[in-house]
């Protein structure tokens, strides 16, 4: 099995995440270090990481597909609640995390460089991840964990977010934390460190965005 995958990617961190926890090998490439864009295009049409590429060629790409994918295919240990509220839980998660949080952070990354920056649309992308930051909040209990006290697909969909949570305000020259206003969401962030998978890809992250700056 292969990932298309790039280690800066919040995507792709999720679904590596996942493998690590889930202790599958699989083969890392980075097609926009590795590949010709049309021939990654020729692989999936998205051309977009991550993207799976099982051993009979077929390719499959989004991470929240890729992960319930893996979680089928490789059910031991389980990233998925047997109970159906907590099972809806780690979806939610998910979809905050997709939908109202990497939207903003994708907007900001986009006006990183100041000579080309849309200062509203900086300062929309900011409240707008605020915002998300205090719905997440709601459902997180604080503990070390998204959802039933152990790792879940909530766990990998958030570690590569709060990532970026955390970073992207020295981006902009500001020195705040967006998760202190957020008391569970702080106690989250401290304990799930305790899960070494997690310290992988936090690393594997930092080291990438050290190599972009
Ligand atoms: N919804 C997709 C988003 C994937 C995505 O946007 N990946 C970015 C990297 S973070 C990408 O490959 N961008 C390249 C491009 O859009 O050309 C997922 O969950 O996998």
């Amino acid at each position: 099995m292969k990932l298309y995958n790039n280690d800066l990617s919040p995507f792709s961190a999720r679904c590596r995440l996942m493998f690590y926890v889930k202790g599958i090998d699989v083969e890392m490439v980075d097609p926009f270090a590795d590949l010709e864009p049309d021939a990654f295009r020729a692989l999936t049409p998205l051309a977009k990481v991550p993207a799976l590429q099982l051993d009979d060629g077929w390719v499959l790409p989004e991470s929240e597909t890729i992960c319930e994918y893996i979680e089928q295919m490789h059910p031991e240990p389980s990233l998925l609640p047997s109970d159906p509220k907590e099972r809806a839980k780690v979806r939610l998660i998910g979809r905050i995390g997709d939908l109202y949080m990497l939207a903003p952070l994708t907007t900001l990354f986009g006006n990183i460089d100041p000579s080309v920056r849309d200062h509203d649309k900086v300062v929309a992308a900011f409240t707008e991840l605020k915002t998300a930051l205090g719905w997440l909040d709601n459902y997180l209990d604080g503990s070390g964990h998204a959802v039933g006290g152990k790792m879940s697909l909530a766990d990998c969909a958030l570690v590569p977010i709060l990532f970026f949570v955390r970073r992207i305000p020295q981006m902009f020259g500001k020195s705040i934390c967006l998760l202190d206003a957020h008391e569970k969401t702080t106690k989250y962030w401290q304990g799930i460190f305790d899960e070494p998978a997690v310290n992988r890809v936090y690393e594997e992250m930092d080291s990438a965005l050290k190599g972009m700056q």
